[in-house]
């Protein structure tokens, strides 16, 4: 397995550069310090910014969110002690770069755009982790990656169940992308889960809309109460053996570890409890996730985008796990992984 493709010359010597192997906070910033690709060729894991905030329903700034994950990133090691991991070990992981966006001021457009992106990631074969932007972004990957024929199951960590109708004029905003799926069938309601809902509604309808269709909706109050082993247990139990997507909103999060985002609700998910929860999710069959709604400008101090880039590491190393590691060996060996 190697990279060398995508390794440019080191300008000033004979050798190949190899990111991976230079001081961490040295070079041009990608996230991971994973090699930025050229083309969609000979990459499985593709790291993805999407530096979009049109679809927010109140403080905008996430558009920055993928720039400055990419630069705490670099804290980021290859080896995750946690999982006993190091996924450049397993598959070819590159920085894709920005998905392009040509209509700034045209959400509906926007849409397009996205879901055209990842239309050609997944056609190279290419299993994507994204860094968003506002949740807008999710529904036009799930577009991409899934079908009627082939929905994803979720497990979605957030403050807001995002099912909600639509909002000023636009059913595309940031509280929409799963009720969006759901309608297009390319989000199975009954093999999803949202974990850590909580704060004020300025409408129930999203939270009917979950309910209604099947989803496993976690208040934080039952989080809190069964704790975080019972906590993976029943997003196992709910999402089963399908493809699965891991949909991160920072807000899921309490503000004290996540303050840098577009709608903060108090009393969430700690960092450590996230940490666990994601990494109970070994073995699944993950077919992608993203990292959304780190907005920069509300958290000078930084620490946001390293939470952001810690959980995109981590959703980075179950996907290389599961299709490259120990679980494709766990997998063929006894069939499905059991739960
Ligand atoms: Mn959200």
């Amino acid at each position: 397995m190697s990279t060398e493709n995508y390794f440019r010359s080191d300008i000033g010597g004979e050798d190949a550069y190899n990111p991976m192997k230079e001081p961490r906070y040295s070079e041009i910033a990608t996230f991971m310090r994973a090699p930025l690709a050229a083309t969609l060729e000979n990459v499985d894991i593709g790291l993805i910014g999407v530096p979009t905030d049109l679809g927010v329903t109140n403080r905008p700034g996430a558009r920055h969110g993928p720039r400055e994950i990419r630069n705490s990133s670099s804290l980021m090691r290859g080896f995750n002690l946690g999982l006993g991991v190091n996924p450049y070990e397993l598959c070819r992981i590159a920085d894709l770069g920005d998905v392009r966006l040509s209509h700034r001021y045209d959400l509906e457009k926007q849409v397009e755009e996205i879901e055209a992106f990842y239309r050609k990631v997944k056609a190279a074969g290419i299993l994507p982790v994204s860094a968003g932007g506002d949740h807008s972004i999710t529904y036009p990957i799930f577009r991409a990656i899934a079908s009627p024929s082939a929905p994803v199951g979720m497990v979605h960590i957030d403050a807001h169940t995002d099912t909600w109708g639509e909002f000023f004029g636009s059913k595309f905003t940031h509280g929409a992308p799963f009720r969006l799926a759901v309608e297009a069938g390319v989000l199975d309601p009954r093999r999803t889960i949202q974990i850590g809902i909580r704060g004020g509604q300025n409408f129930m309808d999203g939270i009917e809309f979950s309910r209604s269709h099947g989803m496993r909706v976690v208040f934080i109050e039952e989080f809190s109460e069964l704790g975080v082993e019972r906590v993976i247990e029943e997003s196992r139990r709910v999402v089963g053996d399908g493809p699965t997507y891991i949909s991160f909103d920072v807000d899921g999060l309490d503000p004290v570890y996540a303050p840098g985002t577009g709608t903060p609700e108090v009393g969430g998910i700690t960092t450590l409890e996230a940490q666990r929860l994601l990494r109970g999710l070994r073995g699944l069959n993950l077919v992608g996730g993203d990292v959304v709604e780190v907005a920069p400008p509300y958290d000078q101090t930084g620490n946001t985008a390293l939470v952001g880039a810690t959980m995109m590491f981590e959703i980075l190393c179950l996907i290389a796990d599961r299709h490259f590691g120990a679980g494709r060996a766990a997998r063929s060996a006894q069939g499905p992984v059991k739960r």
